[in-house]
């Protein structure tokens, strides 16, 4: 296996970083999830779009240009022989001294590797889940924006604690106004009176690629799709209710906090919606020619 790391393809073994690099020392930094399907790296660009926005954000330079990153992502997916498999970029502030000050940091550090990535179990996607509403409450916008896709994801972890502690796979984060963010890595959906709708990202989400997908999916299916404010109350009382993530794709969900949703079964625009999505993702992308 080969890493990119800092402008080489270096083996898995060779790829490190210093124990000075403010990513770890302080989570300063960003990154990208991305899938490979059949050769076909999944919004490729609309993934290093957002990288590129994140990190224009925290005002971390990249050190090479946007379509160079494009570039060394493909690169690394063909270097890899990896036809289907999981793409996760980091970049990081890169090595400094012990301050958080990140003037300290020369050089960012850009990593690239692809792997494998550990799905959803398969019964998921036929049975759907059940979601608790974690107590953690998402970051508000107000202190650090939610559509940075930053090496900080505390918040999102002790969320996630929440669910496991409950024996769920997944949990609900709702933003300080007490409304539906997201869930932990994934956004959220439901339908209602042919109403796909989703949280606004000035709620608290992360403007998700699968979520973009879905709202264009859910259109040319003929739903109107709304980016809006949610409440729980939204949720109990939906018709249907799913998740989106690049790992997760779009996971059914059937309970929230014990509230069984629609008839208790995944619903059936899901099963519609996750049928285009699964036809989509492997035709649409950017194609790796492989040596
Ligand atoms: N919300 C949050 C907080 C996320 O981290 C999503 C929504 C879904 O966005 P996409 O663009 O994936 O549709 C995410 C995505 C990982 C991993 O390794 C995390 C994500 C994606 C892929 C892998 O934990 N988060």
């Amino acid at each position: 296996m080969l890493i990119y790391l800092n402008g080489k393809l270096v083996p898995k073994e060779e790829a490190k970083v210093s124990v000075y690099d403010h990513g770890l020392l302080y989570g300063d930094g960003v990154f990208e999830g991305i899938r490979v399907y059949e050769g076909n790296i999944f919004r490729l660009r609309e993934h290093i779009e957002r990288l590129y926005e994140s990190a224009r954000t925290i005002m971390l330079e990249i050190p090479m240009s946007l379509e160079k990153m494009i570039e060394a992502t493909v690169e690394t997916v063909a270097a890899n022989g990896r036809k289907d498999g999981y793409i996760r970029l980091v970049v990081s502030r890169g090595v400094g001294d012990l301050g958080i000050d990140p003037a300290n940091c020369d050089v960012p550090t850009v990593i690239i590797i692809v792997d494998g990535i550990a799905l959803y179990p398969p019964e998921f996607y036929d049975t759907g889940i059940s979601l608790i509403t974690a107590s953690t409450r998402r970051i508000p916008l107000e202190c650090l924006d939610p559509r940075i896709k930053s090496l900080n994801y505390l918040n999102n972890i002790q969320a996630k604690i929440e669910a496991r502690r409950a024996g769920v796979p997944e949990a609900i984060m709702l933003n300080q106004n007490g409304r539906v963010a997201e869930c932990t890595a994934d956004n959220l959906f439901v339908i209602k009176d042919g109403k796909l709708l989703t949280p606004d990202v000035t709620e608290g989400a992360l403007p998700g690629i699968t979520r973009a997908t879905v709202l264009e999916l859910g259109k040319q299916i003929g739903y109107e799709p709304q980016e809006t404010r949610l409440g729980l109350h939204d949720l109990y009382n939906a018709e249907e209710c799913f998740l989106t993530g690049t790992g997760a794709e779009i996971v059914p969900v059937i309970n929230v906090d014990g509230r069984g949703i629609g008839d208790g079964t995944p619903g059936a625009g899901t099963g519609r919606l996750l049928r285009a999505f699964r036809e989509l993702i492997v035709t649409d992308g950017v194609a790796v020619a492989f040596r």
